[in-house]
Order: structure tokens, then sequence, then C-alpha cells
């Protein structure tokens, strides 16, 4: 039993709360990236009590829909207060809105509007090797997201400066906002496509296990030079059968009854886990 694992439904929890909370959120999106954003903050160097330290890991959430999963995993770091953003998320004048902002502690970017995260990433990660700086830059993609064509063009340079102190992740859940991504606009074998882009490319079975994003993470470390990117095969609003692998929850408000089935439901798979 992996004690990450376990508290992965915890913190699907309070990103329940926070959405219910704060009246709406992309939850289906949130529980697919729970793990790898969770296995991610619990290796990158990063200190709570000094944010901006400058040989800091950075990491993006460019697909900036899904805050609240970054709030959770922020707050069980030490970043953010668990209680505050639950009781003000998505409130008038709250500075815990919808998505990334960077003038809260261990946010350094804004985002939201997709398709942005990977060239800053590109930029970040050029820096670290001219300042010679040693920290990493990660970020996270949606497979929606990978249909903005800034995306490729940053893979392209990331790819030509062999940024091997880069690492993308895709959160390859097949779901967009609309409905499978292979509809409205395919990527059949991404693999292949990102490694024509000079990119060291791996397949993560099952993007929502601790291990193997960890094994995944590990191999990233270890290959130079050459940018990495992880092909996380995910479940869009894991944690209970009532959203999993449905579009219809990319942004839905759980009613009162709905909250308590998947509230039960995390329970119970958190209680399986710890039985392992
Ligand atoms: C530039 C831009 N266009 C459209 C949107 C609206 N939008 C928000 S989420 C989303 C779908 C994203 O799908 P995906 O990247 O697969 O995310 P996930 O399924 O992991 O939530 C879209 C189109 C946006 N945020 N930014």
């Amino acid at each position: 039993m992996n004690a990450l694992a376990v508290k992965a439904y915890d913190l699907r929890q309070d990103v329940l709360d926070i959405i219910v909370g704060g009246g709406g959120g992309h939850i289906g999106g949130d529980m697919s990236s729970m793990e790898i954003m969770l296995t991610l903050y619990s290796r990158m160097r990063v200190d709570p009590r000094n944010p901006k330290d400058p040989d800091r890991d950075r990491f993006v959430l460019s697909k900036g829909h899904c805050v609240e999963t970054l709030y959770a995993v922020l707050a069980d770091k030490g970043f953010l207060d668990i209680g505050e953003v639950k009781a003000r998320f998505s409130r008038f004048g709250s500075e815990y809105i919808g998505h990334p902002h960077n003038t809260l502690p261990g946010i350094e970017m804004n985002s939201g509007s997709l398709g942005h995260g990977l060239s800053v990433c590109v930029g970040m990660a050029l820096a670290a090797r001219m300042d010679h700086r040693p920290y990493r830059v990660y970020t996270l993609m949606g497979d929606g997201e990978l249909a903005e064509g800034s995306i490729w063009e940053a893979l392209m340079s990331a790819g030509h400066y062999r940024l091997d102190n880069l690492c993308a992740i895709v959160d390859r859940n097949h779901l967009q906002i609309s409905g499978n991504t292979e509809d409205v606009m395919g990527h059949h074998d991404l693999h292949a496509r990102f490694a024509a882009f000079d990119w060291h490319v791996i397949d993560v079975a099952d993007g929502n296990d601790v291990d193997q994003l960890n094994a995944a993470f590990d191999e990233a470390e270890r290959t130079k030079g050459k940018p990495t990117i992880l092909i996380a095969n995910t479940l869009k609003g894991k944690g209970s059968p009532l959203m999993e692998n449905k579009a219809s929850w990319h942004h839905h408000l759980p009613s009162a009854e709905e909250y308590e089935q998947i509230k039960a439901d995390l329970a119970a798979r958190k209680e399986a886990l710890l039985r392992e």
C-alpha cells in the first residue's frame, strides 16, 4: 500500500468540497490528474517557507481549469491553507479563483487559456541552462489541449534546444469539454508524434498509479540530451462511478445527493487501498 495513493483519495475529497463550496469547478479533469500532481509535488524541490527560491523546481499547470487539484496539493505541501481555500473558493473578491493565479504562493504562472504552459516552460528551462541553475521544469497539459497549435511550436523548440531539464505530462483521459478527443481533434499515435519532435516519450500505462508515475519521473531525470514527455493514461472523473469517463462531468456541479454518493465512493476506494 502506497501512502500517496491513499492520500490521493483524501485530496479528492478536498477537491469535491472546494467545488461544491464554490458552486462550480472542473471536477472531471481534477480527478484524472490527482496522482500526477501529487506524485510530482512529492518529488519536486520546492519549499513553502521559501516559495521564490531561485533554484526551486517549477511546475506550470497548463490545463489551468484543473486548479482545484493544484490547490489541494499545494495545501498539502504547506503553501496554502485548505480551510481558507474551501471557505473562499470562487467567492467575490477571493484570490482562490477558478484558474491558477501567480499571486498565490507556489503558483508560477497564470493559466486557463489553454496552450501556453509549455511555451513558458521552454523559456524557464532555457533560463535555467543560461543561468547555470539546477532546477527542473514540469508542465501538465490536457489531451484536448493538444489541439492548440502553440503547443507544437513549443514541442519543436524544446526538441531543438535539447532541453533535458524539461518534462511535460499529458493527462491522457481521452475526453475534453465536448466529448471524446478522437472525435473533436484526433491524436492517434501520440507517441510517434512526440518522438518526431525529438522528445523522449514514456507511455505510463496507468497514469493514476503512483508507482508507475514515479518510475516515469525517474526515467525522465535520467534522460540526457532530450526533453521528456509522459503520456499518462488516466480516467477522467476517477474516484466515483458517477463521474468516471463521462464528458458531462467535465464541469458539473454535484447535487447534494451526488455529493454524498461521491463522498461514499471516495471513502470506499480509500478503504480498499488500505486493505491492500
Ligand atoms: C484557449 C482556450 N480555448 C478553450 C478553452 C475552454 N476549455 C476549457 S477546458 C477545455 C477542454 C480541455 O480538455 P483537456 O485538455 O482534455 O482537459 P481535461 O479533460 O483533462 O480536463 C476547453 C476547450 C480554454 N480554456 N482555453
